[in-house]
């Protein structure tokens, strides 16, 4: 193939153009969701967006860069913000870099007992080791947007996600509250 370039609009937090893009409604999501009873009450609401991710035609190889930008919206399911599936790499053995780019997010990370939160926002780097399952929470009031950086054979495990899950979930605080914007609410 040949080499070519993309420019990423920091502004907009989104490429100049892209090959495909994946929507994720909240009927898709479903699964994930422990709270099935908040899911119920937004019913008529299955077909509203819950993230995208605009993708760039690079082979599914060993030897090869993936890159993506992934746009959660803000809501809320219950008092759970908005998230990706999350997924571990299909291929353990290949870590991930993200770079934010616009918004307030926070990267839950989880590896058997082990568990890492970390925050992003425009220009935080957050590294993904090899074997950590990885989702994205937007914990903010607008688009939350940042970019993956990949190995082309590292493929998708969601399966592990559906039957084992997260432990934590990522929920609103009290408006009254003046301290972050979320808490941590364990299985
Ligand atoms: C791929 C990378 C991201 C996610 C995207 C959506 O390894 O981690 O591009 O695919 O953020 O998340 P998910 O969990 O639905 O694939
Ligand atoms: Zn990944």
């Amino acid at each position: 193939m040949k080499p070519f370039f993309k420019e990423i609009n920091f502004e907009k937090g989104l490429y100049s153009d892209y090959d495909e893009k994946i929507v994720r409604r909240l009927s898709d999501i479903q699964p994930y969701v422990e709270n099935k009873k908040a899911l119920e009450e937004r019913k008529s609401d299955r077909d509203s967006v819950v993230y995208e991710v605009l993708q760039i035609d690079i082979p599914d190889q060993a030897g090869h860069i993936k890159n993506s930008i992934t746009i959660i919206k803000p809501g809320v399911i219950g008092e759970e913000y908005f998230f990706t599936k999350g997924h571990y790499h299909g291929n353990q053995e290949s870590a991930e870099i993200y770079l934010g780019l616009k918004g307030q997010g926070v990267l839950l990370m989880q590896k058997g007992d082990r568990e890492e939160l970390i925050e992003m926002e425009k220009g935080t780097m957050s590294y993904i080791p090899p074997q950590w399952a990885h989702r994205t929470i937007n914990v903010g009031q607008n688009d939350f947007v940042f970019t993956s950086f990949y190995p082309g054979d590292a493929g998708y495990d969601y399966q592990e996600i559906i039957s084992g899950g997260f432990k934590t979930r990522i929920c609103e605080t009290d408006s009254e509250n003046n301290g972050p914007a979320y808490k941590k609410v364990r299985r």
